[in-house]
């Protein structure tokens, strides 16, 4: 990786603590993704990005800002990408998937936070990460408490603006999110200076589509008997997308899917003959966080899908197409989002359907629940999505773990005596 210590300097990193981080990223990287068989020539991209995670990308959103464009970090799916990128900014995802950042994250908020909220809070306040330091606005949302939180704490040190996303997804609930997407276009034309025209937004709304059915074509190759790509490499993928520029990360995933496309054709494929296939469902698995994927994969199982917000959530649903025009783009938008199916919302039987649905979709042979310690939506979810699989004859296990690697053991053992009952 060439030198940016100079960069990071003048974003005010802690360089110490940094160069700590950097230390550990590509041995962890190395072993649980270079060993893997028969990879796709392909993911020598995505490869290329993680080994420059804190470097070439945080390059290009600084050089972007010397000529004023404005970075904007998110933390969520409902946040709409298109309004942020239609006023010429640039939109990264900022949640934080490594226990490294716990213990800043813990001089901050409570201990029994959940990881990525922790995580998040201490990169930000530990300075050890570019992105954050990079960002001229941070968005939150009314999602669950520990966020809601979370952005107090943020506001006092960095411009934040939240979205207040309702708890139900009733007629009038729908009438305020839009509104609130309105609120959030007003908010980006101020802090870009930038007014948005309705052909700026309209050809964002495109873009933003091909990169949802980009990764929809990558997770559809996910679906045949015998998959050419590993899980833990989509859910690197689906991570990157989060922060890579939209239109480099849709043209190098295509180059991947053509080549995956051949491998179909070829029948050559990554996983043992016969290899059970799973489903994830729960709480998102923010980068570097590849643990759930990798006990999986080296337990000779096969992780065929992921409904969760770093893997079906995120590009579920395209936005209409249908109206150019300002008002109705937002109500498009709005309308698009709502029908994201996270557990802050109640009732949420849509997102068990969801499951059931991909389940089949996939050829799953059985679901893990996952979720982080001390989340509670989705932990209590459980219950309700537990017993509507049961009733369908589908296998379940819920596994609560958080970034550590204490418990890999454990969980390996009690995944095994799974698989075994699959
Ligand atoms: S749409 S899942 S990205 S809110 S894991 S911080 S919920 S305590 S991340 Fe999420 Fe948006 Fe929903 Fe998706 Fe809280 Fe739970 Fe932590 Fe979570």
């Amino acid at each position: 990786m060439a030198d940016y210590r100079e960069m990071w300097s003048l974003l005010d990193m802690d360089l110490e603590k940094h160069d700590e981080l950097c230390a550990v990223l590509p041995e962890f990287y190395g072993e649980i993704y270079m060993d893997q068989k028969n990879r796709p020539e392909g993911m020598n991209y995505f490869n290329m990005v993680v080994s420059e995670i804190h470097g070439l990308r945080v390059k290009e959103l600084n050089d972007g800002k010397k000529d004023g464009k404005k970075v904007v970090g998110t933390f969520c799916v409902f946040v709409p990408d298109e309004i942020i990128t239609a006023a010429g900014a640039v939109s990264v995802g900022l949640c934080a998937g490594s226990d490294f950042w716990h213990p800043d994250g813990e001089k901050i908020v409570p201990k029994n936070t959940c990881p990525l909220v922790k995580a998040a809070v201490g990169a930000y306040f530990g300075k050890t990460c570019p992105y954050f330091q990079s960002c001229n606005l941070i968005v939150g949302e009314t999602t669950c408490d520990a966020k809601k939180k979370a952005w107090e704490i943020f506001s006092k040190e960095i411009d934040t603006h939240v979205m207040e996303l309702p708890q139900m997804k009733r007629e009038k609930n729908e009438r305020h999110w839009e509104e609130e997407v309105a609120l959030f276009k007003e908010k980006i034309e101020e802090v870009t200076g930038h007014t948005i025209t309705e052909e700026e937004l309209y050809e964002r709304i495109k873009l933003h589509n091909e990169k949802r059915s980009v990764l929809k074509r990558l997770y559809d190759f996910r679906k045949v008997d015998n998959p050419p790509i590993s899980g833990k490499d989509v859910l690197l993928i689906t991570q990157i997308a989060f922060y890579d520029d939209p239109k480099r990360f849709i043209e190098m995933t295509n180059k991947l899917c053509d080549e995956l496309e051949e491998r179909v054709k070829e029948n050559s494929g990554v996983y043992e003959k016969d290899a059970p296939r799973l489903l994830i469902t729960g709480t998102p698995m923010a980068i570097p966080n590849w643990k759930m994927h990798h006990i999986i994969e080296t337990s000779n199982a096969a992780v065929v899908a992921e409904e969760t917000c770093t893997g079906t959530k995120y590009f579920k649903n395209l936005v209409s197409e249908e109206e150019k025009d300002m008002e109705g783009m937002i109500k498009n938008l709005a309308s698009r989002y709502m029908k994201t199916n996270c557990a802050v919302f109640t009732p949420n039987k849509n997102r068990i359907d969801d499951i059931i649905n991909m389940y089949k979709e996939y050829k799953a042979d059985g679901v893990i629940y996952y979720s982080l310690p001390f989340c509670t939506c989705y932990a209590a979810e459980y219950m309700s999505v537990k017993e509507a699989l049961e009733k369908e004859g589908i296998p379940v296990i819920m596994i609560e773990t958080g970034y550590g690697l204490e418990d890999a053991g454990q969980i390996k053992t009690r995944l095994e005596a799974f698989l075994e009952m699959l």
